[in-house]
């Protein structure tokens, strides 16, 4: 490599490797600077951010709104554990339960904490509550789940990259098919001792799968019936994602514990929350869970500033419409190109699956090749492209990025 070629983003990308982990296999791009729907890397060149930090900066990159609330706060008071109250946490509680229809709200910090709170809140409940038996209480997942990286969350997981080498793992999991309610009734109807049944609305990291039209209706029925828990994990999926302020909100069900992370605060600071109602949230009691950083109010801040700006800015509305519009072209290049299997997505939570094997490297050459062109994506599970950029994206923004799409996938179809 001669110097002229070797680039500061060679450098970065030097540093990662000799001095962090190897846990990623990033996209070779160096980001330095975001604003709204774009990114820039370190040599000045802009890209269309297709994957929005996977769904984190669902409000754009830097919103200034939301970056003032964080600049503000930050000058004022940021942490003071919760071994004492603070100013902003209970104007923040209230803006989240009455903002998501709960009695009550536990806040921590990343996505998979909300899931554990979660689970603790659920074998609380079903000890406490439902009667079942000291110890034996299990939860039921959803085949091709994924909701974060701890081992109370790799237990459920049903991908070989989460699991291998990190037994043994919790017990009283039971893991059923997605999408199939026949699966779900059956356990339910084997086992008295279900306190819950965890899921996501559509699955995210499995490739954007969506359900069947009814499913969550079947799932919140069930629930109901049985005696079991509803928890949705809607840490991907939420706050306007997939055109509603929630993917539950699409079939007008109201889950019995939700999960929220990531654009909570849109992607200025790292903050989840469990809701739940009071029969739920009250067998936790003083000292039994918590967080050094969990409701600090710099995090109280910026979620109600982040969760305004979805709500102000319509971004629910819009991320439904141009939904539509974006499957729409997708299915338009599809049609001039066998490379793309299927398109499926809601809202502005899309991916294409292409017609590959999942061992395929071909998706990853085409997250690359539209990274040359300008638009940052990146393929999971394979053969399938998630598309999410910011609901901020305007629509002719969003024809500008589908046509670079189409111009790699016809690329590729040669
Ligand atoms: C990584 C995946 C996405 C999530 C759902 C909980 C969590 C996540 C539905 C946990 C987190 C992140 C984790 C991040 C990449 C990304 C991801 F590819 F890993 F699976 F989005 F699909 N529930 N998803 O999607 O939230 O603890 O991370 O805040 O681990 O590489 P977290």
């Amino acid at each position: 490599m001669t110097a002229t070629e070797y680039t500061h983003s060679d450098y970065l990308i030097g540093l990662e490797k000799n001095y962090g982990a190897h846990n990623y296999k990033p996209i070779p791009v160096v980001l330095d600077r975001g604003e709204g729907i774009y990114v820039w890397d370190v040599e000045g060149n802009r890209y269309f951010d297709f994957l929005s930090a996977y769904s984190a900066v669902n409000q754009g990159h830097c919103h200034p709104r939301i970056v003032e609330a964080l600049i503000q706060q930050s000058q004022k008071l940021t942490l003071t554990s919760r071994a004492f109250y603070n100013s902003v946490l209970g104007e923040c509680e209230k803006f989240l339960c009455e903002y998501f229809g709960y009695d009550k709200v536990l806040m921590m910090n990343s996505g998979v904490e909300g899931g554990e709170t979660a689970l603790k809140l659920t074998r609380k409940w079903g000890y406490q509550v439902k009667g079942i038996p000291q110890n034996q209480a299990k939860t039921v997942y959803a085949a091709g789940n994924f909701w974060g990286r701890t081992l109370a969350a790799i237990s459920s997981s049903t991908d070989p990259d989460s699991t291998d080498d990190y037994g043994p793992f919790l017990p009283g999991y039971i893991i059923i098919p997605y999408n199939d309610l026949t699966a779900l009734e059956q356990i339910f109807q084997s086992d008295p001792n279900i306190a819950g049944f965890m899921v996501e609305p559509i699955q995210g990291e499995a490739g954007v799968v969506v359900p069947d039209e009814g499913y969550l209706r079947g799932v919140r029925a069930l629930c109901t019936k049985y005696n079991v828990l509803f928890i949705a994990d809607e840490v991907q999926t939420g706050i306007g994602r997939t055109g509603k302020r929630l993917a539950c909100d699409h079939e007008e069900v109201k889950p019995d514990i939700l999960v929220l992370g990531k654009a909570l605060s849109g992607g200025v600071y790292p903050v989840s929350c469990v809701l739940a109602n009071d029969e739920i949230m009250l067998t936790i009691k003083p000292g039994q869970h918590g967080s050094t950083y969990g409701g600090n109010p710099l995090a109280a801040a910026v979620t109600m500033a982040a969760l305004s700006v979805v709500k102000d800015e319509k971004l629910a509305e819009n991320a439904q419409y141009l939904g539509e519009v974006f499957r729409e072209r997708m299915r338009q290049i599809q049609t001039k190109a066998s490379l793309i299997q299927e398109v499926r997505g809601k809202g502005l939570l899309n991916a294409i699956v292409i017609n590959t094997d999942e061992e395929s490297p071909l998706a990853w050459h085409i997250c690359l090749r539209l990274k040359d062109l300008g638009l940052l994506c990146k393929q999971t599970h394979g053969n399938k492209i998630r598309f999410a950029p910011p609901l901020v994206i305007t629509e002719t923004q969003l024809h500008e990025a589908c046509d670079l799409i189409e111009k790699v996938i016809l690329q590729f179809s040669v």
